[in-house]
């Protein structure tokens, strides 16, 4: 049977493609979501594909994933940088954890270099680009 792997968005990623392109590139997230589905195809796996702007959303999204999913891929955007809430649902999740960054987080402004969710995630990605969503399905085949 596929794999599924929930693929969860932070905030401001809505706006991806318009928001800072030379930092987040041109593709909007709805390019991203089906560039996913067709590379998931090609490796058996299925992919739920969310984003929200609110913590609590994402929290609650991540315990649904608890009872369903067999990987987290999660970009949490801002919330990388502040959210124990966030890092502690994903220590209730027994399956594996991606950390994906479309920008190369370490190469910007202090405040990104820490993260609360690396403490928890298997692997962790920064720098790719959008590339990078395609990219992190490969953990999970
Ligand atoms: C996206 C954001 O919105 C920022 O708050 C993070 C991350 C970096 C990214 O590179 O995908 O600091």
């Amino acid at each position: 049977m596929s794999k599924l792997i929930y693929v969860l968005n932070g905030p401001n990623l809505n706006l991806l493609g318009k928001r800072q392109p030379e930092i987040y590139g041109h593709e909007t997230l709805a390019d991203v979501e089906e560039r996913m589905r067709k590379k998931a195809a090609t490796l058996d796996l299925t992919i739920e594909f969310f984003q929200s702007n609110y913590e609590g959303a994402i929290v609650e999204k991540i315990h649904e994933a608890r009872e369903k999913a067999d990987g987290i891929i999660i970009n949490p955007a801002a919330y990388t940088h502040t959210s124990v809430a966030i890092l502690d649902a994903l220590n209730a999740f027994d399956n594996p954890v991606v950390e994906l960054h479309i920008s190369n987080v370490h190469k910007r402004e202090a405040f990104r270099h820490h993260s609360f969710v690396s403490a928890r995630a298997e692997a962790v990605m920064a720098g790719f680009g959008t590339l990078g969503y395609e990219l992190a399905l490969e953990y999970f085949k």
